[in-house]
């Protein structure tokens, strides 16, 4: 491994979670009564209007309908599922609040159209449906700015399927985006979520964009995400990531630890479509078959891999009857928990630490700690050379856990 490779990190940064807000205003969405609301609208609608940012935590449960925040005020927004009635107490298992979009629209639409971050955590979003000349089938999050600089987006532990786009990003779009004589767009970040069974034009699972015309555009970075059996009748099946800059910072993009398989698209990039207009891109340790390269250049492919992701029970397309015509396929939902002995536990890259040849020491860390369900991705270093170590995570949103059951039979046969 080139220590170069790394040393490029240390210039990019990598602030997964630091996105935070200051003076924030909490909310509480509880349909039972113990929240500062029971309606999930009527938080956002207020969210939009205080001048302040904004921290919503939302119980578990289904929410249904078409959930849509606009705000031209410029604050962030972060919106979290899965706490308990009350949110005194937060859970984390994202398949406990569900966004049900019923096929109407989009399930959950963030539209910070003055800027200021959005973070969006811990939901299942389906049945999204954007048909009408839109973007974002089942999330759509959007950063963009009126006159100075754009928002990060940080989407993280969602579990996002069944969702259709007309354009672009059928079960996530994320967008942090200035115009022309505008300010810098921010960084879209894209961590453990499972994306399955999508479809749209541009990028069936996930459509990533940081674009300013004029100014820098920010980094996008997707790490540990699950992106199967998604569909795109354009280009990026699985994963589009796409950089717009106006002015060369360097590197742009990292794809890192990520299963993006069985993936389709009509045009190119069946599992990942990556356009960065010339800029760095670093796409390693992931699981796909197909990407296309066709628009890239300056990327680095490191470790990546194609074995048989060995899923608990992945989902499928029911064609409704009609082989011929997919536009009524029906999508089933599956596992993609990892099975033991899945060629992606351990395969991906956690933490990196070492030594500059000038001697100065450096730690940092490409994946998160936790995965999309709170189970910790624990590893101890393993020396890649005299001064450079690695720890270790499984590709995608799951970090295998093995069941207790196992070894209390080992512990009753020792008896
Ligand atoms: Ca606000
Ligand atoms: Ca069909
Ligand atoms: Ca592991
Ligand atoms: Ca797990």
């Amino acid at each position: 491994m080139k220590l170069s490779f790394f040393l490029t990190f240390l210039a990019g940064g990598l602030l997964f979670f630091h996105i935070t807000a200051a003076d924030a205003e909490t909310f509480c969405v509880d349909p039972g009564g113990g929240g500062t609301h029971t309606s999930l609208q009527e938080v956002l609608d207020a969210a939009a209007a205080n001048s302040q940012d904004d921290l919503i935590q939302v119980t578990e449960g289904t929410y249904n309908g078409n959930f849509l925040y606009v705000s031209n005020q410029g604050f962030g927004i972060t919106i979290k599922g899965g706490y308990k009635p009350g949110c005194g107490v937060r859970g984390s298992d994202p398949d406990k609040t569900i966004i049900d979009g019923g096929g109407a629209d989009r399930a959950l639409f963030v539209d910070a159209q003055g800027g200021g971050n959005v973070v969006v955590d811990g939901f299942t979003i389906k049945n999204g449906a954007q048909p009408a000349n839109g973007c974002g089938g089942g999330l759509c999050a959007v950063s963009r700015a009126t006159s100075g600089a754009a928002g990060n987006i940080l989407i993280s532990n969602n579990i996002v399927y069944g969702s259709i786009s007309s354009m672009h990003g059928g079960g996530i779009y994320a967008a942090s985006i200035t115009h022309a004589g505008m300010g810098a767009a921010g960084d879209v970040t894209i961590v453990n979520n499972i994306v399955s069974g999508n479809r749209s034009g541009r990028g069936g699972g996930i459509y990533t964009i940081s674009s300013s015309v004029n100014a820098g555009s920010g980094m996008i970075k997707l790490t540990n995400n699950t992106a199967c059996a998604n569909r795109a009748s354009g280009k990026g099946g699985g994963i589009y990531a796409y950089i717009y800059s106006g002015s060369f910072e360097g590197e742009k993009i990292e794809i890192f630890n990520n299963i993006a398989r069985a993936n389709e698209a009509s045009d190119q990039g069946a599992d990942i479509y990556v356009s960065n207009s010339g800029y760095m891109a670093k796409v390693c340790y992931n699981n796909y078959v197909n990407i296309d390269a066709s628009h890239m250049n300056n990327v680095t492919f490191e470790q990546n891999i194609k074995n048989p992701p060995g899923f608990v029970s992945p989902g499928s397309w029911d064609d409704s009857g009609t082989a011929e015509d997919p536009s009524d396929d029906i999508w089933i939902s599956g596992d993609y928990h990892l099975q033991l002995g899945s060629a992606c536990i351990d395969a991906g890259l956690l933490e990196v630490k070492g030594y500059t040849l000038a001697g100065g020491p450096y730690h940092f860390f490409i994946g998160p700690q936790i995965d999309f369900e709170g189970d910790a991705r624990f590893d101890q270093w393993h020396a890649v050379s005299e001064n450079l170590s690695h720890k270790y995570c499984d590709l995608g949103a799951d970090e295998y856990k093995p069941s207790a059951m196992p070894w209390l039979l080992l512990f009753l046969m020792d008896e």
